[in-house]
């Protein structure tokens, strides 16, 4: 397992993600999930060879006395992975025509399904993230606790958010509606535009 490159500076997503922030988060947390799954692979060597998604989705070949650590490690590694991708600098605003309206078709506006994932994120009690999924026959928003993935609902990720307090707590503190707010600024509308055509075509 590899710790992949931030596409972009620490300082790319300020002022909405500050720089630090962004370090530590990629840096340290993120690099932590990784450390810890080499580590796992080395007493469940089939981790390595086996897709992230994969595992994920099925975890039952990990023996039982691993199988909750490489879950949050896999889900932290996994999430984090996909969180650094659907942000970008100076991106579109909002989503694209096609995804609008899956959007459109699924709540009032995009507001409204903005609403939903703010409400998924701030209700999150604890440490977790707010999804936007394909649940294969259409959108909907769920928020999932600690490191755990819709994949393992069977679910496809489309958009998601960390509401851990590491992700935001240097700027925002206790402001979690604030940090989900300002976050909106860096979706990378492309990124889950993309992942829509896969999971709907
Ligand atoms: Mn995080």
């Amino acid at each position: 397992f590899k710790l992949p490159p931030l596409g972009y500076a620490n300082d790319a997503l300020e002022p909405h993600i500050d720089a630090q922030t962004m370090m530590i988060h990629h840096d340290r947390h993120h690099a932590a999930y990784v450390n810890a799954l080499n580590n796992f692979a080395k007493d469940v060597p089939e981790l390595g060879s086996t897709p992230i998604e994969k595992t994920l989705a099925d975890p039952a070949y990990i023996p039982l006395q691993f199988r909750q650590g490489v879950s949050n490690n896999l889900g932290g590694h996994w999430n984090h992975t996909f969180f650094w991708e659907l942000m970008t600098p100076g991106g579109a605003k909002e989503p694209g025509s096609e995804l609008k309206s899956a959007i459109e078709g699924s709540w009032r506006n995009v507001d409204e399904f903005k609403e939903r994932m703010n409400a998924a994120g701030v209700g999150r009690f604890g440490s977790g993230w707010a999804w936007l999924i394909h649940d294969g026959s259409g959108l909907a928003v769920v928020s999932t606790a600690n490191q755990d993935s819709p994949i393992s609902d069977g679910n496809t990720p489309l958009l998601g958010v960390d509401v851990w307090e590491h992700a935001y707590y240097l700027k925002y503190q206790n402001k979690r509606p604030d940090y989900i707010d300002a976050w909106w600024n860096v979706v990378n509308w492309a990124k889950v535009a993309e992942g829509f055509k896969a999971a709907s075509g």
